[in-house]
């Protein structure tokens, strides 16, 4: 039998033993560096998925493995029956730096998606006075917020949906960037909105502008809650640290996660002020892990890295020369180049073939991204890439379209 490569072999191997649950390409990493990985084979690749937006400040950032390596050498995990040393440090950065009052801590961003949940219905009972049970929460379609079944529930996509019900009530779907729709959903019961500033799942769809100042104002006139999912978009993406920045409002809160720790381990944290962080009573809500000393140096790390590298800036500098790239392309495949800082939803026409097809050319030119909803290639590349880098990731992309 032919000797199979190193990566054949891992393959094999990952689909004896491993859950059939993802379609990944076939390249199997073995280091990662800035925007570079590298697979078993020695062949480099740029990463324009940047495990999608969670290593924001590159792979394996030297700043944030060494406090993470200081810290693992000293008390990784309490649980918060007790107190440690690296959790109010943590807590006082990020509401300094996001402007919020406060911060419950959890792990994965649908953790912190369940916590928002959580807040905006016990907000709707104790401080709107919503009759118990009936609490309705108005979220888009083409929503992607984590995979739990409360959250799945809720999706209009049917990978994420089919075969997984019955289905947790009290959601109202209305269409993504569609405030008309948003105003008719309002009813008595209604405690909040919760959307994603920008889709990222469905393409980097962007909103309408106004769209988001508009559920600000709906939010207010009906005494609602505005909480945004920026567990994608936010800690610099679009070239603000929010994306909700972009329009100039404030949120009653947000869900943050993966770059909250540079992609080394996993972090989230739902984030509002006073005023909805205090439903949340001591016994009522929490996790294991939640909070933990290495999650907190970890995510203590990699914020001060998106400060003091000046990612946000930098994101929105080179994010404008990679849309004028993107939309200066010589290809006749495109449908529609959508930009917002270093995040581009790239969608070709339907008589393109499909974007996967593009990926693998790509791949095959040493550089990784990820196509969605069929005709899309989407661009996210870590924030700490070079305008060089981005010139010749471009000349690929066009090169593959020609
Ligand atoms: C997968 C998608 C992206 C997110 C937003 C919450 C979560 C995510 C806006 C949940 C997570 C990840 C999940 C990962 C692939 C990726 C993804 F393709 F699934 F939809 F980014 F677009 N809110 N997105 O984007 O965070 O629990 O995963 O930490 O499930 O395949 P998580």
């Amino acid at each position: 039998m032919a000797t199979l490569t190193k990566s054949e072999a891992l393959i094999q191997q990952e689909n004896q033993f491993g859950a059939h649950n993802y379609h990944p390409l076939d390249v199997v990493c073995t280091k990662g560096e800035g925007v570079f990985l590298t697979d078993v084979d020695g062949k480099k690749y740029m990463d324009f998925l940047a495990a999608y937006s969670a290593v924001n400040q590159g792979h394996n950032h030297p700043k944030i493995g060494e406090a993470m390596i200081a810290q693992v050498k000293t008390l990784a995990l309490t649980s918060r029956a007790f107190r440690n040393d690296q959790f109010p440090p943590l807590l006082e950065k990020l509401c300094k730096l996001t402007g919020f009052q406060k911060a419950l801590m959890m792990n994965s961003g649908a953790e912190a998606v369940e916590t928002a949940l959580k807040a905006m219905r016990k907000w709707g009972y104790d401080k709107k006075g919503i009759e118990y049970g009936k609490a309705e929460i108005i979220v888009a379609d083409g929503n992607f917020h984590g995979r739990t079944t409360t959250i799945v529930g809720f999706s209009t996509d049917p990978d994420s949906t089919s075969r997984f019900g019955p289905f947790t009530p009290g959601f109202v779907i209305v269409p993504y960037g569609d405030l008309e729709a948003v105003k008719k959903a309002v009813n008595k019961n209604t405690c909040a909105i919760f959307m994603e500033p920008i889709q990222g799942e469905g393409g980097v769809i962007i909103p309408p502008k106004g769209f988001l100042k508009g559920l600000r104002e709906v939010a207010d006139q009906n005494n609602l809650l505005l909480v945004l999912d920026e567990i994608q978009s936010g800690l610099g993406r679009t070239g603000k640290l929010f994306a909700f920045e972009h329009e100039g409002i404030r949120p009653d809160g947000v869900t943050i996660g993966k770059a909250l720790s540079g992609g080394y381990y996993p972090v989230s944290a739902f984030l509002a002020n006073d005023e909805v962080m205090d439903v949340f009573t001591p016994g009522i809500h929490g996790s294991t892990y939640g909070g933990n000393p290495l999650a907190c140096a970890v995510a203590s790390a990699a914020l001060d890295v998106l400060v003091d590298e000046k990612l946000v800036e930098k994101t929105a500098e080179l994010g404008r020369h990679l849309e004028a790239r993107l939309k200066t392309m010589k290809t006749d495949k495109l449908k529609e180049v959508r930009v917002i800082g270093l995040w581009a939803g790239v969608q070709l026409k339907p008589e393109a073939g499909g974007a996967r097809m593009y990926c693998y050319a790509l791949k095959d030119r040493g550089m990784l991204c990820k196509d969605t909803h069929v005709d899309t290639i989407r661009l996210a590349p870590p924030l700490v890439i070079t305008r060089e880098q981005i010139d010749w990731a471009v000349d690929q992309l066009e090169a593959v379209l020609a």
